[in-house]
């Protein structure tokens, strides 16, 4: 038999897991969200290419196998476009062979003013992913330090953002509202999902 004092201390550990579940949604971390792809396809600029095989344009066109090269120096930049001031989260690089030991992501709103978000001045090439915190509607990669003889050759450049915590967020206030002491389940989604009149909510229309 369970004592009515340890039914109490129960039904409360219930409540305070259903709450801490609460809060997990209703934080819902921007890196459990939902990114958004904002380079594909938008107008790119180089400092230079190393020839006409090996556009800008390769480095935001989504293919793996087509790429940007620069000329064999180092100082050379990719910029991309994207059209309107952005927030932007993370920016994933695919280098070919010929990589950059040294390199920063920076942004602008122009296309004239930067500012450095991100520094890498020991790179090891392959595919790197980056998280930066910075907004704007241009964002480059500056090639302070070849790794090879030859120029900076990615595959891809892509920046990732958007609006943070892009996915369905179910605030703690919202839920403690919709949901019944009873249904205060730790997933609070299901539990605002399926429970539409919360007043008159059984048990049994919670899902566990
Ligand atoms: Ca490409």
């Amino acid at each position: 038999m369970i004592s009515r004092r340890q039914f109490r201390v129960s039904t409360l550990a219930v409540a305070l897991i259903a709450l801490l579940g609460a809060y997990l949604v209703g934080t819902g971390s921007p890196a459990q969200a939902a990114e958004t792809l904002l380079s594909q396809g938008k107008p790119a600029l180089a400092s230079s290419v190393e020839s006409g095989a090996f556009p800008a344009a390769a480095a935001v066109d989504g293919d793996n196998g087509t790429r940007w090269a620069s000329n064999f120096t180092d100082n050379q930049w990719l910029r991309v476009d994207l059209g309107s001031a952005q927030a932007i989260n993370r920016v994933q690089l695919r280098w070919e062979a010929a990589y950059a030991r040294g390199f920063q992501i920076q942004t602008s709103p122009d296309g004239n003013a930067w500012t450095t978000i991100q520094t890498t001045t020991n790179g090891a090439g392959g595919d790197q992913s980056l998280v930066v915190t910075g907004n704007g509607r241009y964002v480059r990669i500056l090639i302070t330090q070849r790794a090879t003889q030859w120029g900076a050759s990615l595959f891809e450049f892509q920046v990732y953002g958007g609006t943070p915590g892009g996915g369905p967020i179910v605030r703690v206030a919202e839920f403690l509202a919709d949901c019944p002491y009873t249904h205060r389940l730790p997933d609070a989604r299901s539990c605002s999902r399926t429970c539409r009149a919360p007043r008159t909510c059984t048990a049994s229309s919670v899902r566990p």
